[in-house]
């Protein structure tokens, strides 16, 4: 019995389950670039590139181990133009009568191949993505019966189940869970943050970046200046790099955002854990080694712990748990068109344009930019749920639905009801001129709300406020928000709202 063994453009390891028990000699493993899964969303370039070249990389490895590898180039003129057609041509081709594959990481995808059984008239076995530290049996386990889901509660499950950074008697290493409060420092400049590892383009890869400005040149972004890795060696070198130069302030600088630098001390490395270049729980082993051997301090060490080990991982957990229902919440009820400076960075708030502008050029952007920036004026604007989703699923080299929608739709958007998050990430301009120096290089003033040339980012969020205090005011965590609205004249919470109508009314031109 031959078996043909489908690899995803996100599973590009050798530990992936499709691959348990597969006889070199017999099966077949199928890779294949195609136009549905490149098309369905405005991909940036950058992640094409990556995708394509780590596959193609990837495929050779697996030939130069005795696989028999069948790889499917993107051919705009070839007739198979998704997974479905190649896997049946391959099946044809070889007389295969099982197709073995991993759980996919997207909806979409897993509603279609869950079909191919019938539609492709063979067995087809679809094995778990061990991969992932909680199973989604594991997580629907733990969310059961919770009317709210905290990330915190799960993340100390997470490190009790795995034991990083846990004591041998059992509890956690520095005597806290959390070391978030020390985590918010403003960067002025020092120390240097290091330049991003970076990988020359080889052969392989200067072919790709031609055939995505052929072919994909109506993209998002640029394929200008690509570095990213693209094999395993190569990531477990960035990973070895961001130890080596950025963890020790990794924790300090989590959530600094910078006018002129665009990586800081982030680690850049979830292109690579998202599509199976670096494994996650390897990565945060390597982490508490630093801060074992004294080589980073332990807010840095648990700050970037947590995020793989809490954030990734929850939000894995809330997607598998919810969809497809939670891809069309919109408890806020917006309906707003997403700005069109969105795609061009085209906008005079400079810490809109500078995010907006690091991801046409990087296909990334940190965290902070993304939640506090670009998402909290998508929240404060009222914007769709789903335009702003498909911006972050287009714009991000590390974006796929799973983590994507979660942390776009529930933590930026609050469009869950607070499921994911227990207030939203709503903020005035006072924060992001705490925790950046763009506003010293803005046309906007920061510390005028009503004004013509007053930050946008006052008057709206004190209208997200007001128009949703039904929402929020009972919320114990607003509270005080809406203390401090109440508190303001009368005057003046009408010329905030008159202001922030006027932006509003004209937001394409901000
Ligand atoms: P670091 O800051 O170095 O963090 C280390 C690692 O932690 C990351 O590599 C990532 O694997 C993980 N991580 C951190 N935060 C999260 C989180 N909230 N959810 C899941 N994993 C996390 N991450 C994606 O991988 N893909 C996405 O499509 C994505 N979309 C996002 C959209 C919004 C609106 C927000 C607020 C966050 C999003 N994130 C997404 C999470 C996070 O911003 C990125 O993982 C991070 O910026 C990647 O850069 P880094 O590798 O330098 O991360
Ligand atoms: C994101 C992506 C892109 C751009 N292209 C491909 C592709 O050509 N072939 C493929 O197998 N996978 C691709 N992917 C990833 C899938 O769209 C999808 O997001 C994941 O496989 C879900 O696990």
């Amino acid at each position: 019995m031959a078996n043909l063994i489908l690899i995803l453009g996100d599973q590009l390891t050798t530990d992936i389950s499709a691959l348990d028990n597969a006889d070199r000699k017999h099966d077949t493993v199928v890779m294949a670039e195609v136009h549905d899964e490149a098309s369905y969303t405005n991909h940036h370039k950058k992640k094409l590139v990556l995708l394509f070249s780590a596959m193609r990389h990837f495929a050779r490895a697996l030939q130069a181990d005795g696989w028999q590898v069948h790889y499917h180039r993107y051919d705009p003129d070839n007739d198979a133009r998704n997974l479905e057609a190649v896997v049946a041509g391959q099946l044809a081709r070889t007389g295969a009568d099982r197709v073995i594959t991993t759980e996919c990481g997207e909806w979409r995808l897993h509603e279609q191949i869950s079909q191919w059984h019938e539609r492709l008239g063979v067995a087809v076995e679809i094995r778990p993505d061990r991969r992932f530290i909680a199973s989604k049996q594991e997580f629907a386990d733990w969310a059961e019966g919770r009317k709210q889901l905290r990330m915190e509660f799960f993340y100390r499950e997470m490190r009790k189940k795995t034991g990083l950074l846990m004591t041998a008697e059992g509890g956690p290493e520095g005597g806290h869970w959390n070391f978030d409060a020390d985590n918010r420092r403003k960067w002025t400049g020092k120390p240097s943050a290091p330049a991003p590892f970076r990988v020359e383009p080889d052969t392989v890869t200067r072919e790709v970046i031609d055939l995505v400005d052929e072919h994909f040149g109506d993209h998002f972004g640029t394929t200008a200046d690509f570095h990213f890795a693209v094999t395993h060696e190569e990531a477990e070198q960035a990973l070895q790099y961001f130890i080596d130069f950025a963890l020790p302030c990794f924790g300090d600088f989590q959530d600094a955002m910078s006018d002129d630098e665009d990586w800081l001390f982030h680690s850049i490395l979830s292109p690579y854990i998202n599509c199976g270049l670096l494994d996650p729980l390897a990565v945060c082993e390597a982490a508490a080694q630093a801060w074992y051997a004294g080589r980073a301090p332990i807010n840095a060490v648990e700050g970037f712990i947590r995020q793989i080990l809490g954030w990734r991982e929850f939000v894995r957990g809330i997607y598998w748990l919810h969809m497809p229902d939670y891809a069309s919440e919109n408890r806020l009820g917006n309906t707003r068109a997403l700005p069109w400076f969105y795609w061009t960075g085209d906008t005079k708030m400079r810490c809109m344009h500078k995010a907006i502008d690091a991801t046409r050029r990087n296909a990334y952007a940190h965290h902070i930019q993304r939640l506090m920036v670009t998402g909290n004026f998508a929240l404060l604007a009222g914007v769709k749920p789903e335009e702003i989703c498909d911006w972050y699923l287009a714009v991000y080299a590390d974006a796929y639905d799973w983590v994507e929608l979660p942390n776009v739709l529930g933590m930026v958007m609050h469009a869950d009801g607070g499921y994911l998050g227990s207030k939203p990430y709503a903020a005035s301009g006072k924060y992001i001129n705490r925790m950046s120096d763009h506003c010293k290089h803005c046309h906007y003033n920061v510390n005028k709300s009503t004004d013509e040339d007053a930050c946008p980012f006052n008057a709206l969020y004190w209208h997200f406020i007001d128009r949703h205090r039904e929402d929020f005011a009972s919320n114990p965590r607003m509270g005080m928000m809406y203390r401090n609205w109440e508190r303001q004249k009368p005057a003046q919470r009408s010329a905030l709202l008159q202001r922030a109508e006027r932006l509003l009314g004209n937001i394409e031109k901000l």
